[in-house]
């Protein structure tokens, strides 16, 4: 599955188009703004974003739309076309109430209360949103809903000066204060910084980033088990809890500051040992992978996709079997030619494999022929590009106000 093509005379894919539409017949008036921001995959560096570490998504050429318009009364009325066209309805405040069954609502709500009323003034607003980047996958579709929420806020407030950075880290807050998952900053700040044809090296202590060229005749190849992530939240929070402990044992702030021969000499139980073993020795494989790309060295990247692999294996345990026999698959095809490993959170989800063009004929292949979910399905395949990050535009009547 390749990402959707655009409309020849809006110049916009489908899904833009249908939150324009639906905006239009809910509110009676065209939207005045119309927001994006992309879904990302990860080719290297897991879980060590929250360690202060490094990571190397890429954001993907797929989005979550917001078409947005101003209100008066105070309210933001909230409308998710992917979500079997439920609506939302509720003060706009800095401390909204939960949404009794949680879900996508928890996300627009807790992911506006972080810009009112300190960061932004507006009196409400009207919004559509949908997307196709695909949701629970491990591709960030809730971090793309984030900021392509706060770009639209943005632009409705009248462009109060917030950059990308300031966005990631309120989409992230908003994810731990009201998602309940402790997650690091890698999947919104991929989605507010991406750029096309680049993979971004973050240093999430400092948050600098770096743009990184994906090498010339490469392509990103999606494959999704079809293991749902299940209990994704606890598990993602015991791993970090593990990771606090050992580098509390160790005596520095984050495992970011840890080396092999520090961990080596501590008395560590077993599985914090594993677990900060995987994330130092990770954080060595990001910055290897980066030269790698950086050198066109695909036989190189691809050995360090594996390690990658197998330490989220091993040592952090979070993959399942269906992820390590997707992986393996892959990476048999990649061969010298790019990698392959398991990208996101873990528990499930999908693959990513960095491989020449050329390739994808014989990875579609083999997939079919060397994959099955434990429910005996094939693996879903989406085809992507490196994209840009998150943006708005101003609306009028029906074209893009620039
Ligand atoms: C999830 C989290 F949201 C990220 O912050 C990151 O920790 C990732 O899992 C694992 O690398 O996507």
């Amino acid at each position: 599955m390749t990402a959707p093509p655009v409309s020849a005379t809006t110049g916009l894919p489908p899904t833009a188009e249908s939150v324009i539409r639906a905006f239009t017949a809910r509110h009676g008036v065209a939207p005045t703004v119309l927001a994006r921001a992309p879904g990302r995959v990860n080719l290297i560096g897991e879980h060590t974003d929250y360690n202060d570490g490094f990571v190397l998504p890429a954001a993907i050429d797929r989005d979550t739309w917001v078409a947005a318009g101003p209100r008066t009364d105070g309210l933001v009325d909230a409308l998710a076309l992917d979500e079997e066209q439920a609506d939302d309805r509720f003060p706009l405040s800095a401390e909204p109430p939960h949404y009794p069954g949680g879900g996508w609502r928890d996300h627009v709500r807790g992911t506006l209360a972080q810009l009112v009323p300190s960061l932004i003034s507006i009196d409400g607003m009207n919004l559509v949103i949908a997307g196709d980047v695909p949701m629970g996958a491990g591709l960030s579709s809730s971090a793309s809903l984030a900021l392509a929420l706060l770009r639209a806020a943005q632009k409705l407030a009248g462009d109060p000066e917030l950059n990308g950075k300031q966005l990631a880290r309120l989409a992230q807050q908003a994810e731990n204060r009201f998602v309940g998952c402790q997650c690091g900053i890698m999947d919104q700040l991929a989605s507010a910084e991406g750029r096309p044809e680049h993979a971004l090296l973050i240093d999430c202590r400092s948050l600098d980033t770096r743009a990184v060229p994906l090498p010339e005749g490469t392509t990103l190849l999606i494959a999704h088990s079809r293991v749902k992530r299940g209990l994704v939240d606890s598990a993602y929070n015991e791993r970090r809890a593990q990771c606090e402990q050992a580098a509390r044992a160790l005596g520095v702030p984050a495992l970011r500051d840890a080396t092999l021969d520090m961990l080596n000499a501590a008395q560590l139980p077993d599985k914090v040992f594993r677990r900060a073993r995987h994330i130092i020795t990770e954080n060595e494989r990001v910055l290897a992978a980066t030269e790698a790309l950086r050198q066109g060295d695909l036989p190189r990247l691809g050995e360090l996709m594996a390690a990658s692999h197998a330490s989220m294996r091993d040592d952090f345990e979070i993959t399942t079997p269906a992820v390590d026999q997707l992986a393996a698959v892959l990476q048999q095809v990649a061969g010298q030619d790019g990698g392959a490993r398991m990208t996101g959170g873990g528990f499930g989800g999908c693959c990513i494999a960095l491989l020449k063009k050329e390739l994808v004929p014989k990875a579609l292949e083999a997939l079919e022929a060397g994959y099955r979910s434990p429910e005996g399905l094939p693996a879903l395949v989406y085809l992507c590009e490196a994209g840009p990050g998150a943006r708005a535009d101003a609306w009028t009547d029906g074209t893009p106000a620039r």
